[in-house]
């Protein structure tokens, strides 16, 4: 990145409307922020931005946490984009962690970007030991040239959405909630890999074996999915698991079966949303009723995705 910056997808001869943050999930209420940052870019006729980094700042500062992000980074650049902001993405490192706040904001907002305005959650911190406020902020958007707006965390039925709460359902099986709090359905990309080729042959049914790029798992369990192949939705429905009633795996695998789709699939990159959560993954005592269960689960998968419609 050149000192004044060419960003894609920034143009730098216009001003900006901008906001910053992680945006992990780019829930609901990142959505809020979105809006306003949309809103006032039209008044203003400035470009709205979102400033975000990469690897999470977290990730950089903090390994030990092993913070368990909803998106990928690529997952959270389209998400962003389809709602109609521009994004820049700022590699995130210890140098740049250790930058004065001052000079963070003198360097992006007023230098680089140009900003007309700021907009920023309310308990948002920034610059080297995020000594940098939203007070610190509006003085320096004074002499820089920009406004400051804050926006109030959004809640749902009482409770304050947050990436951390959302992380928490998926892990606790309830979809639902966390798919109300992202204001979509949970998704998970990764590539098809070699299975064992069981399904096909015990059950009848073969399943996809996804490699998943996401750090996050929704708890284990059967579910009714929607799977993106090519920009084309494709009906299916998922084991995350150990496939107990076989050889009880250490390690928890995604599966996916294609209701009424028998190509190959192998070495292709699909996401997988989820969109309800039907059961628990069980032991059975036979494969028979495995694979009785399993067809009773492509029926439930096919109401709910027929319904979802
Ligand atoms: N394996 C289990 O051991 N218990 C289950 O309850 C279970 N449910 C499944 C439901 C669906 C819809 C699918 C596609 C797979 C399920 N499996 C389950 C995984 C199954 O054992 C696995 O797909 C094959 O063994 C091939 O790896
Ligand atoms: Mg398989």
């Amino acid at each position: 990145m050149g000192k004044h910056g060419l960003y894609p997808g920034h143009d730098p001869s216009s001003r900006t409307v901008v906001t910053v943050g992680n945006f992990d999930g780019v829930h609901l209420g990142h959505r809020a922020i979105l809006s306003l940052v949309l809103k006032r870019a039209q008044e203003l006729e400035c470009q709205p931005l979102v400033l975000t980094f990469d690897p999470h700042p977290l990730k950089v500062l903090n390994p030990e946490a092993q913070l368990r992000l909803l998106t990928t980074p690529a997952q959270k650049v389209e998400l962003l984009k389809s709602a109609g902001v521009s994004v820049l993405v700022v590699p995130f490192t210890k140098e740049f962690a250790a930058i004065p706040a001052q000079e963070f904001v003198r360097n992006y907002f007023g230098e680089r970007l140009k900003a007309r305005e700021v907009v920023v959650g309310h308990d948002y911190r920034f610059g080297s030991k995020r000594t940098g406020d939203i007070e610190l902020l509006k003085e320096m958007g004074q002499t820089l040239g920009f406004t400051v707006q804050v926006v109030w965390a959004v809640e749902l039925d009482s409770v304050v959405v947050s990436s951390s709460l959302i992380r928490a359902m998926l892990r606790l099986g309830k979809l639902d909630e966390a798919n109300r709090l992202l204001g979509r359905d949970y998704g998970v990309t990764g590539q098809v890999v070699a299975g064992k080729g069981r399904g096909a042959k015990l059950l009848g049914v073969p399943t996809a074996n996804i490699l998943p790029e996401n750090d996050l798992l929704p708890a284990s369990g059967i579910y009714a999915v929607l799977v993106t192949r090519d920009g084309e939705h494709l009906p299916g429905v998922a084991n995350i698991g150990t496939c107990p009633t076989f050889d009880n795996q250490e390690e928890m695998t995604l599966e996916v079966h294609l209701l009424g789709f028998d190509g190959d699939l192998y070495g292709e990159r699909l996401q997988v949303d989820f969109v309800a959560r039907l059961r628990e993954e069980r032991r059975f005592p036979s494969i028979d009723e495995l694979a009785s269960q399993i067809r009773a689960d492509m029926d439930a998968a096919r109401q709910v995705l027929g319904q979802a419609r």
